[in-house]
């Protein structure tokens, strides 16, 4: 039944071809090859079938092999190439067939010469799979099977897959948390032994940040990175001008009667005791912070007079 359809796309290929002349080649060998590829028991494999340096083929008839005691075919996905409107392709078989077999056939009367992916084909691993157990992923063409729009057989080379079964992968959570605000950024999974890509830090008006407190490579543990910020103004330096001293004091008791407005950078310098709120217990907290400095001052020159 399936050589009579192929025997029938066949002839009319010959009819659509009669006149058509000549093929030009890729350079390179045409090939035809499945990815190596690694996963852990009971989990599912993907596995590339790729064409390359395709000389022209309006039709094949290409089979897959692997070992069914390992490994149990679950899906089969076109790729892009060989999917052109011309393109016929057929699919008879059910998963559970081994080797399994795939026919692409086109109308086409002009060459095609599609590289890329042929197909995906989906493995799940056997549960109680062996570290380091394979199984092989042939790929076979019967002569004839490979055709070029002239209906000639096109060699291709080919290139089998393989399944190896390797430890699971292990994940660890990356979580980016703000210094200032201790909320968090962001959280990124990475895989062991791999890099987090660190996020664009908030910006905090009045601070400046200064780094991360890890570079986030070769993570190998849940991990917590703080973005890391410096201030830019000085604590009960409300005015701005470098320097705390009775000004700033005056300028803080001012702002809370109404008589000046302190932005958002002031706020935060003249906030001396930390509590979010400016009164005149901040404005103290300066004139105290002035007198014993100056007292310091005082008892230094005091002590330096009565040594000289
Ligand atoms: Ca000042
Ligand atoms: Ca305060």
């Amino acid at each position: 039944m399936k050589k009579t359809f192929i025997l029938t796309l066949v002839a009319m290929l010959m009819i659509f071809t009669f006149n058509f002349q000549g093929v030009a080649f890729a350079s390179g060998n045409p090939t035809i090859s499945a990815d190596k590829v690694s996963g852990s028991s009971g989990n599912t494999v993907s596995v590339d079938i790729t064409i390359e340096n395709n000389p022209s083929v309006v039709l094949a008839n290409i089979s897959f092999g692997w070992d069914s005691d390992l490994l149990v075919l679950t899906d089969v996905t076109r790729g892009t190439a060989l999917t052109d409107n011309t393109v016929t392709f057929v699919q008879s078989q059910s998963y559970s067939d081994n080797p399994f077999s795939a026919f692409w056939v086109s109308t086409s009367t002009t060459n095609i010469t599609d590289n890329g992916t042929l197909l995906t084909l989906s493995f799940t691993i056997n549960e109680n799979a062996e570290l380091g157990a394979y199984s092989e992923i042939t790929l076979s063409y019967e002569e004839g099977d490979m055709l070029d729009v002239d209906l000639v057989p096109v060699d291709f080379e080919i290139s089998n897959g393989k399944i190896t079964v390797a430890e699971p992968k292990v994940y660890h959570t990356v979580t980016f948390v703000d210094e200032l605000t201790t909320e968090t950024i962001s959280t990124v999974t990475v895989e062991h032994g791999k890099d987090a890509t660190l996020p664009t830090p908030p910006e905090h008006e009045g601070f400046t940040f200064t780094g991360w407190s890890l570079d986030g490579k070769n993570i190998t543990e849940d991990t917590t990175i703080m973005a890391l910020y410096e201030s830019n103004y000085i604590e009960g330096d409300s005015n701005g001008d470098g320097v705390v001293n009775t000004g700033d004091a005056v300028l803080i008791l001012r702002a809370i009667i109404g008589g000046a407005t302190l932005n958002e950078v002031q706020k935060l310098a003249a906030d001396m005791n930390s509590d979010g709120v400016i009164n005149t217990g901040d404005a103290v907290a300066i004139l105290q912070a002035v007198v014993s400095k100056s007292r310091t001052v005082e008892s230094l020159l005091i002590s330096n007079r009565q040594t000289a």
